[in-house]
């Protein structure tokens, strides 16, 4: 077996392994953060069961940090309740990125961990079977349930050689995401082998799996081996170390080969993850900013690759360097051996350990500008405008635009690649145990932490307008975006939900309130990017029935589906030319169909006077979800019963 089917198989409590069937697995372990974790608590309270179940849960705060009111701190101090009542680790306000923390002090090789975040791959680069979900999956998960999901078909990447100095593990993942693009992981696992592995440390691996999720994979994974005791030993977590890797032998479903030694310094260009050129091909455009951090590169040895180009020179005039380190751990270790004065001389402008600009929240680059970014995601308006050009690059390659002024060759620049430190500083205070005496524990809720909204039963019959009809690969951020007057509201559903498609079309809320509900048509890759749920959450409270597409984002897709807005895929994707803005649609019998186990659902378009076929194919516990109207509501029943 390869190393995914054997983790699988270990984890496996039920169902077979055949790609596309339902398999339920054991999570180990689960994580958090601030701006979905708060539903998702909400939703572990409303179960009802009195301790997390799993070997570890860690409730991260490091998206919603400013503190422009009292919500955000609201949010973090009813996280803080919670995690010490439940049995969570809480990891502090400046801690760190929940998976950079993650990786350097809990990630377990050859274990399950399942994170309200759609990065939570990042792990995979120790060998854990990392995979992200929506806040209710991951609430379900604390409280004991398996997590559910469709076997996986299994890609092996094989690496030969090594890196050529100035090229860099974000230029692995973005020769990735150039052949396969933004929607060419859905339903595979990128499982890494071959010579090329041993060149890489677990930070590099790490940023490779970590991207992977912009494929829309399940997740990425390499092996666990002598580099990765090395990054564990210096961790001081020896103890944790298996090794594990595919047997001699193995087999992939599919297969992909890249020659680490003839890879270049690429970039992704506006507006898309996938939209990769080589470096060279876009040399001496304007920059008017560069940010370093985010979960994919904000490694003590990033931090150190940066801070050593950057060394004895500063930042261009035209340019303003943001720099943002991974985790409380690198900040400290930059600070102790001057990295982090050679950065300030440089005319760095230092944020703290957390998502920041990643997420938008602050650092908005000026109207129309030239943003680089070591990030992973720059969809339109993620930077908090709509207007910002982001590109996405490896830290050498943002160190040499910041020098330049201008997208630049980081091979002019580059400097030794930056290995493990010979030790780690631990330093674990920044995160909470939970408290010895949960009884003791008053949870607090701010004002702003409103209950949840539900919907009743699946209805008899599903009718509406199309209120809105989008193109290929609709993000989540388009769906409902990020940012500083956004977050604070991620408690607040009837809130956010203001917010819905707010850059896409600002007339969609007041249409949508008109109209009491409808159907929005979508292309494919609908619902790409993260694993917010409210981007399903909110449709549903509008009475949104139905998201009609050519196909869907994984995450998302379990999103709807949990929420009962049913994910319609189309038949025939040419069918989708026959919907017009404002038609008719209705889907009649829509209950009765899925009690008789129909997985075709046809749509009525009264305007256009035709029927199109759309397919939902269900297991029967997905069945019961939907027409219980949502997972919360069956779960109910089942965690009462
Ligand atoms: C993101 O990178 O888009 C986020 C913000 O981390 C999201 C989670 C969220 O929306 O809270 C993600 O990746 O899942
Ligand atoms: Fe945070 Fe950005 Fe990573 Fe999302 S992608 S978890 S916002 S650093």
């Amino acid at each position: 077996m390869n190393l995914t089917s054997q983790l699988i198989h270990a984890h496996l409590v039920s169902g077979d392994m055949t790609p596309g069937s339902e398999i339920s697995l054991r999570i180990d372990q689960t994580l958090s953060q601030d701006a979905t974790g708060t539903l998702s608590y909400l939703q572990f309270e409303a179960i009802g069961v009195p301790r997390v179940q799993t070997q570890l849960s860690v409730s991260y705060v490091d998206h919603n940090m400013l503190q422009g009111d009292f919500r955000n701190a609201d949010d973090h101090v009813y996280l803080q309740d919670v995690a010490a009542k439940y049995g969570l680790h809480y990891s502090r306000p400046g801690n760190g990125i929940c998976h950079q923390v993650h990786l350097e002090r809990y990630a377990v090789p050859g274990t399950t961990l399942l994170g309200t975040d759609s990065h939570t791959p990042t792990c995979g680069g120790m060998g854990v079977l990392a995979i992200g979900a929506g806040g209710l999956d991951v609430a379900l998960a604390m409280a004991g349930s398996a997590y559910n999901m469709r076997m996986p078909k299994v890609l092996g990447v094989e690496l030969h050689g090594r890196l050529q100095r100035g090229v860099t593990a974000k230029d692995v993942i973005f020769e990735v995401l150039r052949r396969l693009t933004v929607k060419g992981g859905v339903g595979r696992v990128l499982e890494y082998y071959g010579p090329g592995v041993s060149h890489l440390d677990v930070p590099e691996r790490a940023t490779i799996t970590n991207m992977g999720a912009e494929l829309g994979a399940t997740t990425s994974i390499f092996p666990s081996d002598e580099r990765t005791a090395a990054y564990l030993e210096r961790q001081q977590r020896l103890d944790a170390f298996t090794p594990l890797a595919a047997a001699d032998g193995a087999t992939y479903d599919e297969h992909m080969r890249i020659d680490l030694d003839t890879l270049e310094p690429l970039i992704a260009q506006p507006s898309s993850p996938d939209n990769i050129c080589p470096i060279s091909e876009v040399l001496g455009i304007p920059v008017n900013q560069v940010a370093v951090g985010s979960c994919t590169n904000s490694s003590y040895s990033d931090l150190m690759t940066i801070a050593e180009i950057l060394k004895g020179r500063t930042v261009h005039q035209r340019v303003n360097l943001v720099v943002s380190p991974g985790s409380r751990q690198v900040l400290q270790m930059v600070a102790r051996n001057g990295a982090l004065a050679d950065l300030i001389a440089a005319g760095a402008r230092i944020l703290e350990s957390a998502c920041g600009p990643c997420a938008g929240m602050g650092q908005v680059p000026s109207f129309d500008a030239v943003s680089v970014r070591s990030f992973n995601r720059n969809f339109p308006g993620r930077s908090g405008d709509p207007n910002n050009r982001v590109y996405l690059a490896s830290p050498a390659a943002c160190a040499a635009a910041a020098l330049a002024g201008e997208i630049a060759d980081p091979r002019l620049v580059a400097v030794e690649p930056v290995g493990l430190p010979d030790a780690y500083v631990i330093d674990d205070t920044g995160v909470l145990p939970p408290a010895e005496d949960p009884a003791q524990i008053e949870i607090r809720r701010g004002p702003n932490i409103k209950p949840l909204p539900s919907r009743g039963d699946l209805e008899e019959t599903l009718a509406g307008e199309v209120l809105l009809k989008l193109d290929d690969n609709i993000s989540t951020d388009h769906i409902l975006p990020a940012g500083p007057t956004v977050l604070p509201l991620r408690s607040n559903v009837p809130a956010i939900a203001e917010y819905l498609f707010r850059y896409v079309d600002p007339t969609f809320v007041e249409r949508v309130k008109a109209a009491g509900g409808g159907f929005v048509v979508g292309g494919h890759n609908y619902g790409q990017g993260s694993s917010r749920e409210h981007a399903a959450l909110c449709p549903m409270f509008f009475g949104v029935k139905a998201i009609i597409a050519k196909s869907f984002a994984r995450i998302h897709h379990a999103n709807l589906m949990n929420y009962a807005v049913l994910p319609l895929t189309l038949v025939d994707e040419d069918d989708y030319d026959r919907f017009g803005p404002k038609d008719h649609l209705e889907i009649p019998d829509v209950r009765q169909r899925l009690l008789d186990g129909a997985e075709h659902i046809p749509v009525h378009n009264r305007t256009q006077q035709c029927v199109i076929e759309t397919y939902l194919p269900l297991t029967d516990r997905e069945r019961q979800i939907v027409l219980a109207g949502g997972l919360l509501r069956f779960a109910g029943k089942e965690f009462t019963t």
